[in-house]
């Protein structure tokens, strides 16, 4: 497992439609060990293939070790919302891509998945709280969308003006 390094926005990558995983391999189960290790090291509860650069339809997350501390690492390939639920639920994100960044979003407060996982096997699951949010943030991800996309257009370009000046202060101080 290695862990990779973590696309910051403003970056073309992060804004593009991602590809569905034609087939399950060993470069898929690589990848899937790799975001893991990546989102663990981070920290962070969730992390999707196009935050490392990989346009594929994959995402990981694991809401359980932070509360219980143990992991529940989860693997979603080619995710899909089937149900939302009506009622809503506030929560404050935050991105891995975006560092420092934290905004209240406003999302469906269940939704109930459907992925292919490691084993080969199609799953569905319903899910609620941090694990709906995460699910939902994850699938954003996958359909270039970040949580500041939700947000009023001031509040979107006050983020990214303050990531480009941070993207140009680590440039000078030579880092990623
Ligand atoms: O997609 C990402 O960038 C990961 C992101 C997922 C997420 C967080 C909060 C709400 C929705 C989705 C993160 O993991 S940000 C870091 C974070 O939330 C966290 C970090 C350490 C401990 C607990 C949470
Ligand atoms: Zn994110």
């Amino acid at each position: 497992m290695t862990t990779r390094p973590i696309l910051i926005h403003p970056d073309p990558r992060l804004k593009k439609l991602c590809d569905p995983v034609a087939a399950l391999d060993d470069t898929i189960r690589q990848l899937a060990d790799d975001m893991l290790e990546t989102m663990y090291d981070a920290p962070g509860v969730g992390m999707a293939a196009p935050q490392i650069g990989v346009m594929s339809r994959v995402f990981v997350m694991d809401c359980a070790k932070e509360k219980s501390g143990f992991p529940e690492p989860m693997v979603m390939i080619n995710p899909e919302i089937t149900w939302v639920s009506e009622e809503k639920n506030v929560h404050e994100e935050g991105c891995l891509s975006l560092p420092e960044q934290y905004a209240d979003v406003t999302r469906p407060k269940e939704v109930r998945m459907r992925w292919l996982g490691l084993d080969g096997q199609t799953h569905e699951e319903q899910f609620d709280g941090l694990w709906a949010t995460c699910a939902q943030h994850e699938l954003d991800h996958l359909n270039g969308k970040l949580f500041i996309d939700h947000l009023g257009p001031l509040k979107r370009q006050m983020v990214t003006r303050k990531l480009e000046k941070l993207k140009r202060e680590w440039a000078r101080e030579g880092r990623a």
